[in-house]
Order: structure tokens, then sequence, then C-alpha cells
């Protein structure tokens, strides 16, 4: 059976996942987000690749149509390293998460990838064990994935915890602590701190070539768009409350907490969502500017 696997990437690529713009932000920010993502990491000397699943074939490298079918379909499942070969299999459209995203991409020879924040650890882990693939996948692709930690709607320590078990490098960039997305620090640390983009870059170069495994890049959200701690212990409950009544479970949780946030907040965990996206695809594209292409 010939490959089902479009790879459109170039040197010095930087890989963005589909979950975040069909699932993570409204619809009617997703368009504006890609357009914005893709001229950031061309301004910065790389170039994006959008990664999605399309009529069953994996696509590194999305063109505007295919990022459209995927904005447009009604139910565009959710693809983690788990269901992505089902979804290759039944000719679906699919979003990829973090997780599979990674795969496409460290498939394609893409060794960089920008996002918001990583999948984890749930706050209920303990009864239902609902930890993210995301942080499996960093144990087993090789590529470095830039993100703002992860929302403090995720157990922030026990989701560095369980890195750790991993194994999984966690680099701070300008930062020694974890950052927990709408927030610069968290309780947690890192394994190591760069504050020079050409040494981070070196090492993810060697790092990535010595382990073929995955790394974990900290990039804090920006100082002026940080959500002050009061109002968002606030939002949170109100927004928890409001996904656990409409039912969602797995897969669904994150997506229905999310778009509760959104609301509840009027918007300002969006656009502090939109502005830590925008900060991470500009650190990613610095980095794969740096990163030499890999040769064959
Ligand atoms: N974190 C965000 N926004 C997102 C996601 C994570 O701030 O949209 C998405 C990413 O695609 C991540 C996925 O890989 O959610 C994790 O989902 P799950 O918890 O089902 O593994
Ligand atoms: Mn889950």
């Amino acid at each position: 059976m010939a490959t089902s696997i479009i790879n459109r990437s170039t040197p010095h690529a930087v890989a963005l996942e589909t979950t975040l713009l069909v699932h993570g932000v409204p619809k009617d920010a997703a368009r504006p987000l890609a357009a914005e993502l893709d001229s950031i990491i061309t301004a910065h000397g790389a170039r994006p690749a959008t990664v999605g699943v399309v009529g069953g074939r994996g696509v590194v490298g999305l063109n505007s149509e295919e990022l459209s079918l995927l904005l447009e379909a009604p139910a565009v499942p959710k693809a983690n390293t788990g269901n992505l070969g089902l979804l290759l299999r039944s000719g679906s459209h699919a979003a990829t998460t973090v997780s599979a995203t990674m795969e496409l991409a460290a498939g394609a020879g893409v060794r960089v990838f920008a996002t918001g924040g990583i999948g984890g650890v749930h706050k209920n882990y303990g009864a239902r064990w609902d930890v993210s693939a995301d942080l499996a996948a960093l144990t087993r692709f090789p590529v470095a994935v830039v993100a703002s930690g992860v929302k403090n709607l995720l157990d922030v320590v026990a989701t560095r915890e369980m890195l750790e078990t991993l194994g999984v490098p966690v680099i701070g960039f300008g930062s020694d602590r974890f950052p927990a997305f709408y927030r610069r620090e968290s309780e947690a640390g890192v394994d190591g701190r760069f504050d020079d983009p050409d040494e981070l870059a070196a090492f993810l170069d060697a790092e990535l070539a010595r382990t073929g495994r995955g790394v974990l890049v900290c990039n804090p959200i920006p100082a002026e768009d940080e959500i002050p701690q009061g109002r968002w212990d606030e939002w949170l409950l109100q927004a928890e409350t409001r996904a656990s009544e409409s039912g969602a479970t797995g897969r669904a949780v994150t997506p229905a907490v999310l778009s509760a946030l959104h609301q509840i907040s009027d918007g300002a965990t969006l656009r502090a969502n939109l502005a830590l996206v925008r900060s991470n695809a500009a650190l990613a594209a610095r980095l794969a500017a740096r990163i030499p292409p890999r040769t064959p």
C-alpha cells in the first residue's frame, strides 16, 4: 500500500498542530491565527509546516485548501498516537494533537514544533488515569516542542513529575521555572536553562540526534500577557463546573473547559492563549533557523 503521508516540509521547518486550531480556539479565531503563525515563522527565518490528516492522509505542510477542509468540516476527530493509524485507515479528516503531530513531523524529518501548551496529567488522574499521550510522545519522537508548559486546568506539578519519570529533558528559555501557560511560573522547575537561542539550537541539534527522543522547551507567556492569579482561580472553577455539566469526558474535556474559560473570562484567556502561541512560534522559528538541515 502506498504511504499515506504527504511531506511538504522544507529545511528549517517549524511544525504546527491542528488540534489547537480546530478544537483549542473559537472557529473565527482559527484562520487568522494560522495566517499569523505562518508570517511570524517566516519573518524569523524558518518555514511553517502545519500538520493534520486530510482524507486519511497525514500531511506535514497543509496547504490552505486542506486547512480550510479541517476548519470547516462539522466534527473533526482529534488524533493522538493511539487513534492516528485508525483515522488514516478510515480515510477520515483529523486534527492532530501534540503527540500525533510529533509522530508525523518526526517521520518527515521536522525537528522543531511550536504549540501553546502540551497535554499533561489531569487533576483527577488518580481516579481515572487521564494522562495525555503527549508526555509519552516526547520519549518517542526526536522533536523539540516549544510550549508554555501546561494549562493549570491540568495538574501542573504532577505533569512536571511525570516528565521527570519519563526522562524527558525539560528546558526553560530565559527562565528557571516550569511555566503554567497563563502564568510565567509554577512551583516546579526545569532541568536546565538557556538564554541564548544560538546555544539552545546547538543543544537541541545535538540532543535530538544523540537520543532520538524529544525535548520540551518551555517558553513562558510574555509578561504583559500574564493573567492575574486571583481571577484565574475563580474562572477555572466556573469553567470546570460548566464542562462537567455539559457531560464532556475523555478527549472532549480539554476543549470543553477551554471554550468555557474563553466565555467566562470575556475573551481574556483567549487573548493570552493567542499571545503565547505567537511567542512560541517566534522562538521555535529562531531555533529552527539555526538548526542545520539534516544530512541523510
Ligand atoms: N493545550 C492547550 N490547547 C490545546 C491543547 C493543549 O492549551 O488545544 C491540545 C493539544 O493539541 C494537545 C491536546 O496535544 O490538547 C492534548 O489533548 P489530550 O489531553 O486529550 O491528550
Ligand atoms: Mn486525556
